[in-house]
C-alpha cells in the first residue's frame, strides 16, 4: 500500500452543491439512489478532468447524467472508484443507483446493522460504502434524505438536519421519512438510523430563544437509562453558549445509542451516534467513571457541531484541527463543572499512559502528520490529546481574553468552510498580536520534549538562576529536531510555603507566572529574597518531560506546600517513581519509604483537601511509566514486583489512615453521581485496593464483604478491582458471582471481561485465550474485544509482557482473527506492541516473532499492515 502525502493536496475538479439520497432499506440489499448537482470547480487546476468518485463494497445499478442513461463504455467502475471520463464543463446532474449489504458489514463502517437497527458510520471514509462520491472532507454539500423501510422493522427513521415529512406508503407495509439539512457538510458527517427504537424526549431553549427538540434513541427496554445522558446534553448546550457564545443551529438534536460501534461516538450533524456504553447509565449498571465519561463524551460530540461540523477540515491531515480543539473544549467543560485540578491531573495521567508512549516509539507522528497509509490509524492520542495540549498552550500564551477573541474570529471567518491548522493558528496570532511562527512547530514535530531544569541560588546576591535546556529525541522520519516555544508556569516557593514575587531580571515583576522557553538552552535570573524551591511547569502548562534537579527534601516540601495542586501531585509522582526505581534496582531504603508515607499521611489527614485529590495522591505512577523511565532492557515482572512491593509498604505504614478513610467513606444513602460523592467513592476504592496489598487476609475479607453488600455498580466494581490485583481463590468466586448476577446485561458482561483481563499473576494469557471462546465473548463486537484484549494489554502489563511470550501470542492470534472481520479494531489492538523496544532481549525477541507472524499473513488489511510494519522494523 502507498502512503498519501499532505504535500499532494489538490482541490477536486468538480463541486457538489446538493445531494438528494433515497434509501430503500433492506438488511441484505439496500438500494441507494443519489441525485447530485455538480459544477466545475473554479479553484481546480485540472479543468476538463474526468470525474473520479470513491466507492467500495457497493454494486452499481445505473448512472444517469443530465437525464440520459450512461452506457457501460462511458464510465468505469472498479473495487475503489467510479470514473466518468467526459462530463459537462457547466452545471450538470448525476443520478447514481447502487446497492449494498448492511447485514454483511462486519467492519462497522458505512451502513450496517446493530441489534437489528440500521445505522451508519462514515468518518473517515465510510460514505463511499453507501454511494459513489467525493468522499473527502473539503467537498461540502446540502443533503436531503428520504428513507423508506418496513413499518414494523423500522418504525423510527432518522437522518441529519430537520424532519420535513413522514408518511405511510398506501397499500404497502412500508413507510418513509424525509430529512433536510440546511448546513453544507462533508460526507463523513452523513448519518442514517432506522429501527425499532425506544426514545426519551426533552427540550432546550437556546440563548436567542429558539426551542430545540432533543431525542435519545436506544434499543427498547433501555429508555430508563438515558436521564444522565440527557442532562449532560443540556449542560453541554448551555456551557457552549456561555463559554464560547456558540448556539445550536437546527430544530432537533438526536442521539442514538447502539451496541456495536468501533469507537466512542460520532458527531454526525444533528444525529450523533454513540456506542451505548457512553449513553446508558443507572446506579445498578454504571460506575462513577461511566457517569463522568458519558458527560464528557456527550459534550465532546455536541461541541463538534461548531468545531468540526460548521467548520470542518480541509483534508484528513488537519484532523487535529477539529479533534484537538474539541478535546480541549470538553476538558474545559468538565473542569468548569467539576474540579479543575482533578480534571487536569486525570488528563495528564491519560496523556502519559497513551500519548507519551506513542511519541516515544515507532508510531510517533506529529499532531498534524504529513503522510498516512490508512487514515483510521491516525485517530490517535497524539492527534487528540496532544492536539488539545497545543490549544491549551496557546490559551496559556495569549491569555483568556485574546483566546476567546481568536475563537470568535475563527468561527466568523471560517464558518461553512473546510479549514487548515494554519488558518486556525493565524486567528490566534491575529487576535493576540503574537508571533506564533515558532510555536507552530508543535503541530509539525513529533516527540515529547525533555526539559532539563537547573537552579542555582546565590545567597550573597539574592539571585536565583534557572537554566533550562530542551531536547527532542529523533523520531521515525524526523531525525533533526527544532527548538519549540514552550510556555512554563512557574512558582518560586519560600521557606514558609508561599510563593515569592517573580522579579525577572531584565523584565521586572511578572504579571503572569509564566516563562517562555524558546532557545535550546536559556537562563532566567530572578531577584529573590530567600532560597526558593522551584515549582515548574505548573498546571502542566506544556506537555514535556521535566527533569528538575530537586532533592528528595525539596520534593517532599512541594508535596506538602505547592500552591499549584497539579505540581503538588506531580511532586508525589516523581518521588513515587524514584522509590519504585530504587526498589527495581534493589537500592530502596526504609527511611525513603517512611518519609514518602509520612508526606502522604499529612495530605490524607488534611480536611481541606478534596477526597478525589487524596485518591490521586495515593496512586503510584503506572508500570508503563516506570518502564519508560527505565528506558531500555526492562524486565516487566520486576517492575510489577517493585511497584507492588512499594504499595504494600505504603499500605502498611498508612494502615490506620486507610482504615479511617474506610470508616468515614461508608455510604448508606442512595447512589448519587455528583462530584463530592464521586470523590468520596474514589478515595474509598483507592484505600481498599491499598488495604488488600497491605494485609492480604484482612483486605480480601473487606473487599469481599464490600462486593456482597454493594448496592451500586461503582462499589461492586471497586471491590472487584481491588480483588483481582492478587492471585487468590476469593477473586475467582467473586468473578463467578459477578457473572451469574449480570450475565443478562451486555455492558456488565464487558466489565466482567475487563476484570478478568486485569487479574494479575501467572496464567494470565491462558485465561484470556480461554475467555475468547466463552459464549459471551464475540469477535464481531468491538466492546468485547476492547474489554478483554485491550483490557489485558492496558490493565495487565506484566501478563501481556510475560517473558515466555504467551501474552504476545494471545494478542497476535486475536489480531489475525479480527483483521478479516474488522480491520479498524484489529489495527487498534496491534498498537499494543508499540513499546516493546523498551524491554529486555527475550521479550523483544518474542514480540518481534509475533509481529513477523502477523506480517506474513498475505491478505493483511492496510490498517494492520501500516501499524505492524512500523513497529516491526
Ligand atoms: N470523530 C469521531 C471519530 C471517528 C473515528 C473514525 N475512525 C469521534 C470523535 O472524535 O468525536
Ligand atoms: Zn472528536
Amino acid at each position: 500500500p502507498q502512503p498519501i502525502h499532505l504535500a499532494d493536496y489538490t482541490p477536486v475538479p468538480y463541486l457538489i452543491d446538493s445531494v438528494a439520497l433515497d434509501f430503500r432499506l433492506d438488511p441484505q440489499e439496500t438500494r441507494v439512489t443519489a441525485r447530485l448537482s455538480l459544477r466545475p470547480n473554479p479553484a481546480s487546476r485540472e479543468q476538463g478532468a474526468a470525474l473520479v468518485f470513491d466507492g467500495e463494497r457497493i454494486t452499481l445499478q445505473s448512472l444517469v447524467l443530465d437525464g440520459v442513461a450512461l452506457q457501460p463504455g462511458q464510465y468505469h467502475a472498479d473495487e475503489q472508484s467510479l470514473t466518468i471520463a467526459n462530463v459537462p464543463q457547466a452545471p450538470f446532474t448525476l443520478e447514481v443507483v447502487t446497492t449494498c449489504n448492511p447485514a454483511a458489514n462486519t467492519e462497522l463502517s458505512g451502513l450496517y446493522l446493530s441489534g437489528g437497527v440500521f445505522c451508519t458510520q462514515c468518518e473517515a471514509e465510510g460514505f463511499r460504502r453507501i454511494t459513489y462520491f467525493y468522499d473527502r472532507p473539503d467537498v461540502m454539500a446540502r443533503y436531503t434524505v428520504r428513507i423508506e423501510a418496513e413499518r414494523e422493522q423500522a418504525p423510527i427513521l432518522l437522518s441529519n438536519g430537520n424532519p420535513r415529512e413522514r408518511d405511510v406508503i398506501g397499500g404497502t407495509t412500508r413507510h418513509f421519512a424525509v430529512w433536510d439539512d440546511p448546513f453544507p457538510k462533508p460526507s463523513y458527517l452523513f448519518a442514517l438510523v432506522a429501527g425499532d427504537l425506544g426514545a426519551v424526549h426533552d427540550g432546550f431553549t437556546t440563548m436567542s430563544g429558539r426551542t430545540v427538540e432533543l431525542g435519545i434513541y436506544v434499543l427498547k427496554g433501555n429508555e430508563g437509562r438515558c436521564a444522565w445522558a440527557m442532562e449532560s446534553l443540556k449542560q453541554s448546550m448551555r456551557w457552549d453558549e456561555r463559554r464560547f457564545g456558540r448556539e445550536y443551529d437546527l430544530d432537533v438534536f438526536n442521539i442514538v445509542a447502539v451496541p456495536d460501534f468501533n469507537m466512542g461516538a460520532m458527531e454526525n450533524k444533528g444525529l450523533n451516534v454513540f456506542n451505548d456504553k457512553y449513553i446508558l447509565a443507572n446506579p445498578e449498571t454504571a460506575t462513577d467513571l461511566d457517569y463522568v465519561n458519558i458527560e464528557a463524551i456527550i459534550a465532546h460530540e455536541y461541541f463538534h457541531n461548531w468545531t468540526g461540523n460548521r467548520i470542518t477540515c480541509r483534508d484528513w491531515f488537519q484532523l487535529c484541527l477539529k479533534e484537538g480543539l474539541t478535546v480541549f473544549r470538553d476538558q474545559e467543560f468538565t473542569s468548569d463543572l467539576r474540579s479543575r485540578a482533578v480534571k487536569r491531573i486525570t488528563d495528564v495521567k491519560t496523556l502519559r499512559a497513551r500519548q507519551f508512549p506513542e511519541d516515544n516509539g515507532p508510531l510517533a507522528h506529529p499532531p498534524r502528520p504529513d503522510a498516512y497509509i490508512e487514515i483510521n490509524n491516525f485517530y490517535t492520542p497524539t492527534v487528540y490529546e496532544k492536539g488539545a495540549e497545543i490549544c491549551r498552550m496557546m490559551l496559556t500564551l495569549i491569555g483568556e481574553q485574546a483566546f476567546r477573541k481568536a475563537m470568535d474570529l475563527y468561527f466568523d471567518r471560517h464558518d461553512g468552510e473546510a479549514a487548515t491548522v494554519e488558518q486556525f493558528v493565524a486567528c490566534m496570532a491575529e487576535a493576540s498580536g503574537r508571533d506564533l511562527t515558532q510555536f507552530f512547530t508543535w503541530y509539525s514535530q513529533a516527540g515529547t520534549p525533555a526539559v532539563k531544569a537547573e537552579g542555582h541560588y546565590d545567597a550573597a546576591k539574592k539571585q536565583y538562576t534557572l537554566t533550562l535546556e530542551q531536547q527532542v529525541k529523533p523520531t521515525p522520519g524526523q531525525l533533526e529536531k527544532q527548538a519549540l516555544h514552550i510556555p512554563l508556569g512557574i512558582g518560586l516557593i519560600g521557606p514558609d510555603g508561599t510563593d515569592m514575587p517573580l522579579d525577572l531580571e531584565g523584565v521586572g515583576t511578572l504579571n503572569t507566572p509564566l516563562i517562555e522557553l524558546t532557545e535550546p538552552r536559556q537562563s532566567f535570573r530572578f531577584n529573590v529574597a530567600q532560597r526558593p524551591v522551584l515549582s515548574l511547569n505548573r498546571g502542566f502548562s506544556a506537555p514535556v518531560k521535566l527533569e528538575a534537579d530537586l532533592s528528595t527534601a525539596d520534593e517532599l516540601f512541594l508535596m506538602g506546600h505547592d500552591g499549584d495542586s497539579f505540581n503538588r501531585w506531580e511532586a508525589g509522582q516523581r518521588l513515587g517513581r524514584r522509590l519504585v526505581l530504587d526498589a527495581y534496582h534493589g537500592t530502596a531504603t526504609e527511611a525513603g519509604v517512611a518519609a514518602y508515607a509520612a508526606a502522604l499521611k499529612k495530605i490524607i489527614d488534611d480536611p481541606a483537601v478534596d477526597d478525589a485529590f487524596k485518591a490521586l495522591m495515593l496512586m503510584l505512577p503506572t508500570e508503563s511509566e516506570i518502564a519508560a523511565a527505565l528506558g531500555a532492557e526492562v524486565d516487566t515482572d520486576r517492575v510489577h514486583a517493585a511497584r507492588d512491593g512499594l504499595r504494600t509498604a505504603i499500605a502498611r505504614q498508612l494502615a490506620r489512615e486507610l482504615d479511617a478513610i474506610w470508616q468515614r467513606t461508608d455510604e448508606p444513602g442512595p447512589y448519587r453521581p455528583d462530584p463530592a460523592s464521586t470523590a468520596r467513592r474514589a478515595l474509598r476504592q483507592t484505600a481498599l485496593a491499598l488495604m488488600v496489598m497491605g494485609d492480604r487476609t484482612d483486605g480480601i475479607a473487606r473487599a469481599l464483604a464490600e462486593f456482597e453488600a454493594a448496592h451500586n455498580m461503582s462499589a461492586e466494581m471497586g471491590a472487584l478491582a481491588a480483588l483481582v490485583q492478587v492471585d487468590c481463590p476469593e477473586r475467582e468466586t467473586a468473578l463467578e458471582r459477578f457473572h451469574a448476577r449480570h450475565a443478562h446485561e451486555h455492558l456488565l458482561v464487558d466489565k466482567w471481561l475487563m476484570l478478568n483481563a486485569q487479574a494479575q499473576g501467572p496464567g494470565a494469557a491462558a485465561r484470556i485465550a480461554r475467555l475468547t471462546t466463552h459464549p459471551d465473548f464475540r469477535w464481531t463486537t468491538p466492546n468485547k474485544v476492547y474489554a478483554l484484549l485491550s483490557g489485558f494489554v492496558g490493565g495487565n502489563p506484566a501478563g501481556f509482557n510475560a517473558e515466555d511470550g504467551s501474552g504476545y501470542k494471545v494478542i497476535a492470534d486475536a489480531i489475525l482473527r479480527l483483521d478479516p472481520i474488522n480491520p479498524q479494531v484489529a489495527s487498534r489492538l496491534a498498537t499494543s506492541f508499540r513499546s516493546c523496544k523498551l524491554l529486555n532481549s527475550s521479550r523483544k525477541t518474542a514480540a518481534q516473532a509475533e509481529l513477523e507472524r502477523i506480517l506474513a499473513e498475505p491478505s493483511l488489511s492496510r490498517d494492520v499492515f501500516e501499524i505492524v510494519s512500523k513497529i516491526a522494523t
